[in-house]
């Protein structure tokens, strides 16, 4: 049944440094995945692929928020979440990483090709810059205000409320997000993509845009009237992938350069894997190939400017022929925020229902062109009024009367009545409309017209009451039930997309093949005498108190992050030698001043039973000087001397950082110069 239509689908790499929540599975994966199912029953060559965002300032921040290495946090998390999408039955062809060498090699296949092309422009600039971390701030490292319509929250590669791409020094009021200083200047050298001279040859492409959704069409042509700029390929990181050109050494890719790459990656990976290396080239490098991004809005400039820049520089590879983007879905009429606690995480819906409750529920309330919400409570409505009632109460009446009154088997359909062949005919009307949906990616649509054929089916039933004309009009009862169950196999069929298990379910009530073509789904696929197995209740109503449980642990979660407790995670075992280094002592603090031009260092006389030390802490915004003379501390004796602020500072006096950022002194009531183990 294998045409020779190349589909070629992706979904948005999740950076793997968190788990996977319902605003994620709205936004790029579920749609995604009801798209290649249906395109696969029409018998396309589908390759579905995603994978792990493993770079980058996200990642890197993470890691230490959680004091661990970031190598460790994609680790758990890519495992993770590849999990949960098989357990949800997003059915990717292959789920990569963008840590993998094929990867590494690709990306900088793909730098290198641009860079002899002449493509980047060398640039040496000021940006900025955290003295105190000793590091240059990229990406998220800055925080500040979006210069664009002023959320005060913008991360210096995009601000999340408007979607604009930024550069950390257009960002007003810039503050390092790892010390919270102001941040400095300083001269370092990157390679940047001259967006705005490829911008005509972009434009081009996008007046050739047929069919694109107007919420992705519209963010483009506001960033296109505003002109493109110059953006750096390139980033001042230890963590990613390495600059492969003279001069790169110490700095990595930009994050926003590679991950697409990573769609590239993930498919020679997977051709490798089925044993045919060279397939992936038949999806990328065949320009019959469709190419389709699934993702969210915050993504758009990225896969609709950027990247398909980049295509086009590099030359071997085709471009998207749709990007199907998303909007936002909101919880419970609130903002998603997962450092608020104010999510659905998928991993914790699987522990209490089935994938196929949410990926119906989720489906029906999609943000397709406009921000959408999810609330438990449509969630249980969902499953009881429209799963259970319609679908479920549809199927079961048919399986259970044929069985208890034709003996299990479809009965023949014999001079049918008006009632009988219009129904049959809108099993095929029905099947125009949900194919003309998913072909426009109107997903919400599809299902909703999906579930309306379960309804004409009800409503059938009901209409021509098999149990009556069971006792006095035989034909006609069977033809009921013959018509019903075509409805029944057309469903089974048509539902695979969407609820796939329920789908499977179905059929093999019907003792019907999963083995089957979108083609095959018509009006009469179950031939007279067909052998149905019982009737089996398909969906359990969900109960009240089920939601009120999902509510209160959701508010729950609420109210522990609103204060904030962000504390980090343990860090790994040390060795007992290893703890030995350290020369620990208690200390009393004979002296403390202030040292001039600095608005967090003061200057410590620390008397630690063997010696005088001076010791500088950057404690000053926490406490003044003359409260601190006397105060019994807690010194790292044996900490190499710096130089701070033109003062040699011997030593560390030990402090506990508060959640809220606060720091405060380790004290002791031991006698200065004892030591501590
Ligand atoms: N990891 C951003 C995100 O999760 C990013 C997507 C990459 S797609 C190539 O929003
Ligand atoms: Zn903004």
């Amino acid at each position: 049944m294998s045409t020779d239509q190349k589909i070629l689908v992706t979904s948005a790499l999740p950076y793997a440094n968190g788990p996977i929540h319902l605003g994620h599975l709205a936004g790029a994966y579920l749609t995604a995945d009801f798209y290649v199912r249906y395109k696969r029953l029409t018998g396309a060559d589908v390759a579905f692929i995603c994978g792990s965002d493993e770079h980058g300032v996200a990642i890197t921040i993470a890691a230490e928020k959680a004091g661990k290495k970031p190598q460790d946090i994609v680790d758990r998390f890519h495992k993770m979440n590849k999990e949960v999408f098989e357990e949800f039955g997003i059915s990717f062809d292959y789920y990569g990483r963008t840590s993998s060498d094929t990867h590494r090699e690709t990306s900088q296949e793909f730098f290198k090709k641009l860079y002899e092309q002449g493509f980047f422009k060398k640039k040496v600039e000021k940006q900025l810059y955290d003295p105190k971390k000793d590091m240059f701030l990229p990406d998220r490292y800055v925080k500040g205000t979006c210069p664009n319509c002023g959320f005060e929250e913008a991360y210096g590669d995009q601000c999340e409320n408007c979607g604009t791409s930024l550069s950390p020094t257009e960002l007003k009021n810039p503050v390092s997000a790892l010390s919270g200083e102001v941040p400095e200047l300083k001269e370092t050298t990157h390679w940047y993509m001259p967006l705005g001279e490829v911008q005509p040859k972009l434009e081009e492409w996008v007046d050739t845009w047929d069919g694109w959704k107007a919420n992705v069409t519209g963010q483009v042509r506001s960033w296109l009237n505003d002109g493109l700029s110059d953006r750096a390929a390139t980033r001042d990181l230890s963590w990613g992938v390495p600059v492969p050109v003279e001069g790169g050494e110490g700095k990595v890719l930009y994050v926003w350069f590679d991950a697409p790459i990573g769609y590239i990656s993930a498919t020679k990976e997977w051709a490798k894997a089925s044993g045919e290396v060279d397939k992936w080239k038949d999806f990328w490098q065949d320009q019959n190939t469709e190419l389709y991004h699934f993702i969210g809005k915050d993504n758009i400039v990225f896969h609709c400017i950027m990247f398909p820049i980049l295509l086009m520089e590099h030359g071997d590879y085709v471009l998207p022929k749709n990007v199907p983007a998303n909007e936002f879905l909101n919880l419970e009429g609130k903002k998603l925020s997962t450092s608020r606690g104010w999510a659905v995480w998928l991993h914790e819906y699987l522990e209490d229902f089935k994938p196929d409750l949410l990926r119906y529920a989720l489906g029906s309330t999609l943000p397709e062109t406009k921000d959408a919400d999810f609330s438990w409570k449509e969630f249980q409505s969902r499953v009881n009024n429209e799963l259970a009632d319609v679908l479920g109460n549809f199927v079961f009446r048919a399986l259970s009367f044929t069985d208890k009154y034709a003996e299990s088997k479809v009965p023949e359909l014999i001079e049918p009545s008006d009632l009988d062949r219009k129904t049959l005919q809108l099993i095929e009307g029905q099947k125009d409309k949900i194919t003309d949906s998913l072909e426009r990616f109107r997903f919400k649509e599809a299902l909703s017209e999906t579930m309306e054929l379960a309804r004409i089916g009800n409503r059938y039933f009901t209409e021509t009451e098999p149990w009556k004309s069971r006792k006095d009009d035989p034909v006609s009862c069977g033809n009921t039930l013959n018509v019903s169950l075509q409805i029944c196999a057309a469903l089974s069929m048509l539902l695979e997309p969407f609820i796939p298990d329920s789908a499977a379910e179905i059929r093999s009530q019907l003792s019907l093949s999963d083995e089957f073509s979108w083609s095959n789904i018509k009006a009469g696929i179950l031939p007279k005498d067909h052998n149905i197995s019982t009737g089996k209740i398909l969906f359990e109503k969900i109960e009240d108190e089920e939601i009120e449980a999902q509510l209160e642990k959701l508010e729950n979660r609420a109210a522990e992050n609103e204060d904030a407790v962000d504390l980090p995670e343990l860090r790994d075992n040390i060795e007992f030698n290893d703890f030995m280094k350290l020369d620990l002592r208690a200390g009393k603090i004979l002296t403390a001043e202030k040292i001039e031009k600095s608005n967090k260092l003061l200057k410590f006389t620390v008397d630690i039973g063997v010696e005088k030390r001076t010791i500088v802490s950057g404690i000053a915004k926490f406490y003044k000087p003359d409260e601190l003379i006397g105060k019994q501390v807690c010194v790292v004796a044996n900490l190499a001397p710096k130089k701070l602020m033109g003062v040699e500072s011997k030593g560390m006096i030990l402090m506990a950082e508060n959640p809220e950022g606060d720091l405060r002194f380790v004290e002791t009531d031991a006698t200065p110069g004892s030591q501590i183990s």
